[in-house]
């Protein structure tokens, strides 16, 4: 089926796709289908939120520490609901669940993937109807289909993830997949709540115009970074600049148009954070499969992203994402 545009349905292309896949039960298919339908319904609960009473915070912090907004905790019961109901996983980590959230009922137990998500994120954009996104990373489970998930499940290097993605919710829905050979966009037609393919083998600029950064932290991070961001705002030191500094406060809108555009997006830690903001199972590790499977490069500053070995489902990473050049020279000045 296409539409009028004649690119194809998400079907369509996944039935075409799964076909080169190591997926002879269909559970991976099956697992997106399901990821992309609870999208479509958070992105229907968003444009309504406002006046659902659906803004504004649950008055209640999670265990990041952080005010869960009513959004962010409808948006992971969402997907949690859907993908139980699905039995496509066999169980799911969350920036909004303390805990692995299990489940035990026969379909899911049997399923042999597991799934790993920020269900919101920029969540201090919700109340101002600014670009927010969702995260997801699946992997093949390690221990055996018929038991259920163990957390070691959960913690393994990104490297091994399987699949990765997320959903930038804005005039309408763009889904960014990267799968083992390619990344691929989709978009949602509104009329008939369909994702179709819009922007098939999406390859990241070597270098662009933009850096993501928030200057807030700018008098707490290590000095080679405010070298760095003076590098890039400078005239006469770089050659290419200066960049412009795009930072929404949404880090999936920030890496979707430094993927599109060229740029690079950085979280380094600092001194408030030592270890970074972003997590390493459901945000660096996703967004690093995608913009490496795309031509791009994502480090801590001292190794891939994709090489950690997280120990805890929560722990934190410093993000160097985007540009593979842009990267390489970011890195540089820490030399
Ligand atoms: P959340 O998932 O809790 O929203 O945190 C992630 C994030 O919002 C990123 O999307 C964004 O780039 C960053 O935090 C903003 O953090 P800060 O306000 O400290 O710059």
């Amino acid at each position: 089926m296409s539409n009028n545009n004649d690119s194809i349905d998400f079907d369509e292309w996944l039935n075409r796709e799964a076909a080169e896949w190591d997926d002879a039960s269909g559970g991976l298919k099956d697992l997106l289908r399901s990821i992309g339908q609870a999208a479509i319904q958070i992105y229907k609960e968003i444009t309504g939120a406002g006046l659902a009473g659906m803004l504004g915070s649950e008055g209640r912090m999670n265990v990041q520490g952080e005010e869960v907004q009513k959004m962010d905790a409808r948006a992971n019961q969402i997907f949690i609901d859907t993908l139980q109901a699905a039995g496509v996983c066999a169980g799911i980590v969350s920036e909004e669940n303390e805990h692995v959230v299990v489940f035990d009922d026969g379909k899911s137990l049997r399923s042999e993937y597991v799934f790993l998500m920020d269900p919101i994120d920029g969540s201090g954009n919700i109340d101002v109807n600014i670009s927010i996104g969702s995260i997801f990373s699946i992997y093949r489970r390690l221990s055996s289909p018929g038991s259920r998930v163990a957390e070691q499940d959960f913690l393994q290097p990104g490297k091994n993830q399987v699949a990765a993605g997320y959903f930038l919710y804005g005039p309408t829905i763009n889904w960014i997949l990267a799968t083992t050979n390619s990344v691929n966009a989709f978009t949602l037609s509104r009329p008939d709540n369909r994702f179709f393919l819009s922007f098939p083998h999406l390859k990241a600029p070597l270098r662009g115009p933009f850096y993501s950064f928030d200057n807030h932290n700018y008098n707490r991070v290590d000095q080679s970074i405010r070298n760095y961001v003076n590098y890039c705002m400078s005239d006469t030191q770089n050659t290419y600049g200066p960049y412009s500094n795009r930072y929404y406060g949404c880090m999936v809108a920030d890496v979707h148009r430094n993927l599109l555009k060229g740029g690079i997006y950085f979280y380094p830690q600092t001194k408030d954070k030592p270890n970074g903001k972003l997590r390493i199972c459901y945000e660096c590790n996703p967004m690093a499969f995608i913009i490496e499977k795309a031509g791009g490069s994502a480090t801590d500053g001292r190794q891939r992203i994709l090489e950690i070995h997280p120990e805890h489902i929560h722990q934190r990473s410093p993000l160097f994402i985007g540009s593979r050049e842009m990267v390489k020279e970011l890195i540089a000045f820490g030399d």
